[in-house]
């Protein structure tokens, strides 16, 4: 099972940069923090690169980090580089070494914690900080590290008015106060029992009700990489464990958080869609649900992932939420880089979960399609396989099978709110292919 995801997330490749997963394509991302402020989703990933010619690594090549916000529901914004290694006024230059970041608001200010070799110094990371008065900054940066905390993947919780340093590195998990400034520790870390043996990092704590969710990176011999929680009534612990979140995606490492946007819990994480290679990630986001006993569900890896595409946004329908008697694979021909659903027979569809329709003021809808036959239909039906078509495109002889053509539909009913698509195919029984489809986009 888990070799049929990893293949199918493989053959998946590269996509553009909406909030389908891998949700940014145009660098590597790994280690996402989100986080909603004002409404807005906001990520602050690390980034992975290809180590600088005649440097050597064994491990992760981590320059700094970018801040990517939601817009549309669909589109992710790079805001471009927020913090670069050689500006840590502490850091040892050219170490390739900022790994896992946070950011977090506390009264009106934004601070940014991250991980970063220290100059002159034997703990394999130090935590250093910065405030803003903005979630995109810029940040100013504290002269010298958060004294007394030695480790990584810092998470921070506010709980009120008080915050909570999490951190990991080795096999262990800790925590310590924050001072109000968010510069200082007021306590001497301890390290949170509580949870299971195994080594453990990137801790993310959340607190839901009067619940407190400690998340972690949890590796089971066997398995590898999983990500786990345990919950207890105090921020500092003793915590108990309640289980998996994720299973082992063979991923390398795993790192994830959760943030609840517009209502919806979700659940960010990473994996090597793109580069086929460990040390270059992606960062990846699914929704998250807990029970109604404070349990949370399993999540599972898909690649049709969050975001709501709405008018003027393309639909790629290849990270389907199901597909019936098709395949997805490389688009080719006269067509950008991409993946597009072929092999798709007479009543093959496929099923987009959650698109925008905003308040109805779409009135057409394109499609991008290929064909070498002349036969047939493409319907596009609302909520169920036999659901009401609001569109249909007919299949021509584009020129063949790569000789791509947008076709513009008038929408056959006013359609508003948020609706699952069926794009259902139709040709004659016995022709072998119907169409090849890219993308569809409502205007
Ligand atoms: O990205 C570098 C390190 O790998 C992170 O700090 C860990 O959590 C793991 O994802």
């Amino acid at each position: 099972m888990k070799k049929c995801l990893l293949l199918l997330l493989l053959i998946l490749g590269l996509q553009a940069t909406k909030a389908q997963n891998p949700l940014i394509t145009h660098m590597y991302t790994a280690d996402p923090t989100a986080r909603c402020f004002d409404g807005k989703l906001y990520v602050y990933p690390s980034s992975d690169i290809v180590p600088p010619k005649g440097r050597d690594f064994s491990g992760f090549c981590m320059p700094g980090y970018h801040v990517f916000s939601l817009e549309n529901g669909a589109t992710w914004r790079d805001h471009g580089w927020l913090l670069e290694e050689n500006d840590v006024p502490w850091s040892e230059k050219d170490m390739y070494a900022m790994w896992a970041p946070d950011c977090v608001r506390k009264d009106g200010k934004y601070y940014f914690f991250f991980p970063a070799k220290a100059e002159n110094d034997k703990a394999f990371r130090r935590i250093g900080v910065g405030v803003s008065d903005s979630p995109t900054g810029p940040f100013k940066w504290e002269k010298s590290f958060i004294e007394g905390v030695a480790g990584i993947d810092p998470g921070v919780l506010v709980d009120d008015d008080k915050t909570y340093l999490y951190y990991g590195g080795g096999h262990d998990l800790f925590v310590a106060p924050l001072a109000n400034d968010m510069k200082s520790i007021t306590k001497e870390p301890i390290k949170i029992v509580g949870l299971p043996a195994g080594y453990k990092e990137a801790a993310f704590p959340l607190k839901r009700g009067d619940v407190y969710y400690l998340t972690f990176a949890h590796v089971f011999p066997e398995e590898g990489y999983t990500i786990g929680y345990a919950t207890s009534d105090n921020p500092l612990g003793p915590y108990t464990y309640r289980g998996k979140i994720m299973d082992n995606i063979e991923n390398g490492t795993n790192h994830h958080s959760i943030v609840n946007f517009n209502g919806q819990w979700i659940l960010f994480y990473h994996f090597w869609h793109i580069s086929g290679f460990n040390k270059l990630r992606s960062m990846c986001a699914d929704y998250l649900y807990f029970k109604d006993d404070g349990t949370i569900k399993k999540v599972n890896p898909t690649l049709r992932g969050i975001g709501m595409p709405t008018i003027g946004d393309t639909i790629q329908v290849d990270r389907y939420n199901e597909i019936g008697k098709a395949q997805t694979a490389f688009v080719n021909g006269n067509e950008p880089k991409g993946w597009m659903v072929t092999e798709a027979h007479t009543n093959s569809y496929v099923r987009f979960n959650k698109v925008d329709f905003g308040s109805g003021n779409a009135n057409k809808m394109q499609a991008r399609m290929a064909s070498g036959q002349r036969v047939g239909c493409v319907e596009i039906r609302l909520d169920k396989l036999n659901g009401p078509v609001i569109a249909e495109f007919p299949i021509e002889f584009t020129g063949g099978w790569s000789e791509w053509k947008t076709y513009v539909v008038n929408l056959k009913r006013k359609t508003s709110g948020i609706h699952d698509l069926f794009v259902s195919f139709k040709a004659e029984p016995g022709n072998t292919k119907t169409v090849n489809l890219n993308w569809l986009l409502l205007e």
